[in-house]
């Protein structure tokens, strides 16, 4: 008779473990699971509209208004390209891990916010030139609509941030 063959069956719903124990193995304590939701986003919004100035508020917020009918979820960051070029950098950067699907962008003057978003980004910007002081809003059109290959920005009409609520509506319907 082999050693395996004379040693005696434990009786039945008793686990033995390699050492021959019959004490329950000791378990690795539960992560905390109440925390790691806490981390998760449960409402995540869907758009962000950021955009140069706090002054540009008045402008974008059709866009707000749009989305808010649509019942889809978006947040508001101000950050200016070339006063908080990191801030727009880290904003975009984030922005796809964070649970954004598209980023409206508006700005004035020599409107650089949409195509700095959309260097740092793969998800869609729609750019919003927003209507300066000076040269009838010419200046942040051209800026937003010129962009050059391999970084798309879709351009809207001067002041036209509800139609960019709108784009981004049909753009989330796609996904
Ligand atoms: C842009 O410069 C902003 O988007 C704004 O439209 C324009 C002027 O900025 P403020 O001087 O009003 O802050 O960056």
């Amino acid at each position: 008779m082999t050693e395996a063959e004379s040693t005696p069956l434990p009786p039945p719903g008793v686990m033995v473990s390699e050492t021959g124990s019959t004490e329950p193995p000791e378990l690795d304590p539960l992560p905390d699971v109440e925390a790691m939701f806490e981390e998760i986003e449960v409402d995540a919004p869907l758009v962000g509209i950021i955009m140069g100035s706090a002054n540009d508020k008045p402008k974008m917020q059709p866009a707000g208004r749009v989305l808010e009918e649509a019942g889809i979820r978006y947040e508001v960051r101000v950050m200016s390209a070339h006063r908080d070029p990191e801030k727009v950098a880290d904003y975009c950067k984030a922005a796809q891990m964070r649970g954004l699907k598209v980023i409206i962008a508006g700005a004035g003057m020599s409107a650089a916010l949409p195509g700095v978003a959309a260097a740092h980004t793969g998800l869609p910007v729609i750019g919003v030139p927003i209507l300066g002081k000076s040269l009838g809003g010419i200046d942040a059109l051209l800026a937003i609509a010129q962009m050059p290959p391999g970084v798309p920005v879709a351009c809207m009409a001067v002041d036209g941030a509800k139609n960019a609520g709108l784009y981004a509506a049909r753009i989330l319907e796609l996904t």
